[in-house]
């Protein structure tokens, strides 16, 4: 186990990479016995930081839950994280990319919950029943990592990566409704970079919620109602620089936007 203050030190300096957009080098280099609950505690630090400065948590998130996205970051398991509003861009807005090091937007299928979800024990059916609709939802991640290289634990620590995040207003109802085979397709200044459907995401988008509730419900967490659950990039992540605009549509529920800036 880490000292408490190391995993405070840790945190401190992931939160001053994100706030500076300066990266760093992985922690795994200098720490290379963190253990997975080390590497969840300095996350827990570093949203114990940015809370205290006033943001709220609207949601969580599932990373590296697609075969394209394990591939793409030399990885093999999810990994989970939280999202703040201070994250959010509004449908269509801009996201300015001084504020960040090296952007890369994902495709995903963002859960929004109508009823709290509480693991151990949650499965794609508990999932869908607490479900009240899907939205398309683009991830923009943000390694603090230099040149995006990580391991899994470094990774989780740094927030998964979390850096900003966008979701559209046409919700899609999940009775009668297959989001195995519903499709996706993320478009950059007006050109098709990435397709997929739902099953990229180890084999049901729900699946990766469900996996994140239980490994909330280890920690003594829920998914509360209302908040907003990102299940993961179906395809790999693309880079994205000032003047893109980047547009993702998800069948049967419109589209959602952002312009870097
Ligand atoms: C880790 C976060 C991955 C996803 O949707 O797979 C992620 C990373 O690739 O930097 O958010
Ligand atoms: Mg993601």
């Amino acid at each position: 186990m880490m000292r408490d203050s190391t995993i405070a030190e840790l945190a401190q300096r992931l939160d001053e990479c994100a706030l500076q957009a300066r990266d760093t080098t992985k922690i795994t280099d200098e720490h290379p016995d963190m253990d997975w609950a080390d590497a969840y505690a300095v996350q827990d630090a570093l949203r114990g930081r940015q809370m205290a400065r006033g943001a709220r948590l609207v949601g969580y998130k599932a990373g590296l839950t697609s075969f394209a996205k394990m591939r793409q970051m030399g990885v093999d398991s999810p990994v989970f994280g939280y999202l703040l509003d201070a994250h959010a861009v509004s449908d269509g807005g801009d996201c300015k990319v001084s504020e960040l090091i090296h952007p890369k937007v994902e495709p995903e299928i963002a859960f929004v919950l109508g009823r709290e979800l509480k693991g151990p024990g949650c499965h794609i059916g508990a999932v869908l029943a607490a479900t009240d609709f899907v939205l398309a939802g683009i991830e923009v991640i943000d390694s603090r990592y230099r040149d995006f290289k990580f391991d899994l634990k470094s990774v989780i620590a740094d927030n998964t990566s979390a850096a900003r995040f966008v979701v559209g207003g046409q919700p899609l109802a999940v009775y009668g409704r297959d989001l195995r085979t519903t499709g996706v397709v993320l478009e950059k200044n007006g050109r098709p970079v990435a397709f997929g459907a739902g099953a990229a995401v180890l084999g049901h988008p729900a699946t990766a919620v469900a996996m994140l509730a239980n490994h909330l419900g280890a920690r003594g967490e829920s998914l509360p109602a209302g908040s907003v659950v990102l299940s993961g990039g179906i395809t790999e992540a693309v880079a994205v620089a000032a003047g893109d605009h980047v547009c993702l549509k998800l069948q049967g529920a419109g589209s959602t936007s952002l312009c870097f800036v």
